[in-house]
């Protein structure tokens, strides 16, 4: 069947673009755009590509083959539940079983690689800028989302940066982005075809009861069960080598290798769309929650359970989310008093930024109050504590350097110790310094504004 195309997505040049433009045009309005020119320095187009423009397996065999890819590898003819039969491998049996396309045999797509995780002094390419407020992975790179991971969840939520590797034909099916997260997707080499559908065509891929996805858009869909799926109307986008394809959040994607291709992407999230992925936290719970509702009256500890299943099937629980949420507020406020200690006024665009952060986690946090009401006490995040964790450190530290980039500030000396044993119940009452619910969390973020707000033009 054919699909109804409504539109083509737009290509920029990513040199001519600002960081605010990005901002204000795509991250905010939450609309697709293919991004050129980003990529020409980037040692993985080196590298990994032969000169006749295909993968370089012998390569990549000969220096990544050792790696195991925990089912990360997809066999794309053979679908499992929602998504393709995963299988486990190293990365050299995967290239030897490279394009062995006979009929009936798997065809294999290496997905999910968590190849900086494993590769960590490689260096295989630079994020670009628009892609670095990176809350997600600037997390993960020091915490673990979950309180207690088990392993075969600690590889696959250990952060969310991805090779991608398949030979022509290989696919992913019809989904929408973990967490409701931003995605980028960087073609090192081959092309990829694109499909698309905005969030406010997602009924029509859904069966009545809004439970199931379409699984592959080009199979006869079953109109019984998705008797809306003809409606929709499709963005498409052929992605050339060397490009890069921002997908917004909450876009459902299906993806085609047109060609032997290999592509880096990341997920993440910032204030842009932080509140989408509570939304989606908050709307999975319900659904755990009613999955078992009848047990719950023989059950010790109802909610405990709904939270472990939340995590299960989300990556993610409320606890998890809150705790997140503090730290991530405090790192927030590290940079504040850093600002505050400076002449603030020469700062603008990075207090501007500082707002836009505090805005977007108090908008969360009043989300949090409103739908808390059987929650148990949350976990208490003492700042005394965290000041003096490595992590935390380490987290403040990259935000920091991260947000210098982004504004083209030149970097102060940033002594992170003396920073924050600097903080003292001068810069913030001591009753703000244990959170414990999104009361409090509000609270310190309001303290915050106000501070933000003693500056000039940043109201
Ligand atoms: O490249 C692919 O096969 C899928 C990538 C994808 O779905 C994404 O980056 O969100």
């Amino acid at each position: 069947m054919g699909l109804k195309i409504g539109g083509q997505i737009e290509k920029v040049n990513g040199k001519e673009l600002s960081y605010s433009d990005f901002g204000d045009k795509y991250l905010a309005r939450n609309e697709p755009v293919v991004l050129t020119g980003l990529m020409e320095d980037w040692r993985a187009c080196h590298d990994w590509v032969s000169d006749s423009g295909k993968p370089n397996l012998d390569f990549l065999s000969t220096h990544f083959g050792n790696s195991k890819v925990q089912y990360q590898v997809a066999d794309c003819r053979t679908r499992k539940l929602t998504d393709q039969k995963r299988v486990e491998m190293s990365v050299s049996d995967f290239v030897g079983q490279w394009g062995d396309d006979i009929k009936g045999n798997a065809l294999l797509y290496l997905k999910d690689w968590h190849f900086v995780k494993e590769y960590l002094d490689y260096n295989a390419y630079n994020a670009p800028l628009f892609f670095r407020d990176d809350w997600l992975n600037f997390y993960l790179d020091n915490y673990h989302m979950h309180t207690h991971p088990d392993p075969i969840n600690e590889i696959s939520c250990s952060d969310y940066r991805f090779v991608y590797m398949g030979a022509k034909g290989t696919w992913t099916p019809l989904h929408a982005d973990v967490f409701r997260s931003y995605s980028w997707s960087a073609n090192v080499c081959g092309r990829k075809k694109w499909y698309f559908l905005s969030p406010s065509q997602h009924t029509f891929v859904f069966d009545r009861y809004m439970k199931n996805s379409v699984y592959d858009i080009f199979e006869e869909v079953n109109e019984k069960i998705f008797p809306h799926f003809k409606k929709a109307i499709w963005w498409e986008c052929t992605q050339e080598e060397n490009e890069i394809i921002f997908v917004p959040s909450g876009w459902f994607h299906q993806v085609l290798n047109l060609d032997d291709a290999i592509s880096i992407n990341h997920n993440w999230f910032n204030a842009y769309n932080l509140p989408w992925v509570w939304d989606l936290l908050l709307r999975d719970y319900k659904e755990a929650k009613e999955y078992i509702e009848d047990i719950k009256d023989i059950c010790d500890d109802f909610e405990g359970l709904c939270q472990r299943n939340l995590a299960t099937n989300t990556g993610m629980n409320f606890y998890d989310f809150f705790i997140f949420l503090v730290r991530m507020a405090f790192a927030n406020l590290v940079q504040l008093y850093v600002l505050s200690r400076n002449n603030i006024n020469s700062e603008e665009k990075r207090v501007q930024h500082l707002v836009f952060n505090f805005q977007s986690i108090r908008t969360v946090a009043l989300k949090m109050k409103s739908a808390s009401c059987e929650m148990n006490q949350y976990t208490t995040v003492d700042f005394s504590l965290l000041r003096k964790e490595q992590e935390f450190k380490q987290l403040c530290t990259s935000i920091w350097k991260t947000y210098d980039t982004l504004h083209d500030q030149g970097s102060e000396n940033y002594n992170v110790n003396e920073v924050l044993l600097g903080i003292d119940e001068n810069f913030l009452s001591t009753s703000s310094w244990c959170i414990n619910s999104p009361e409090n969390l509000i609270s310190l973020v309001d303290f915050a504004l106000d501070k933000l707000g003693e500056c000039d033009g940043c109201s």
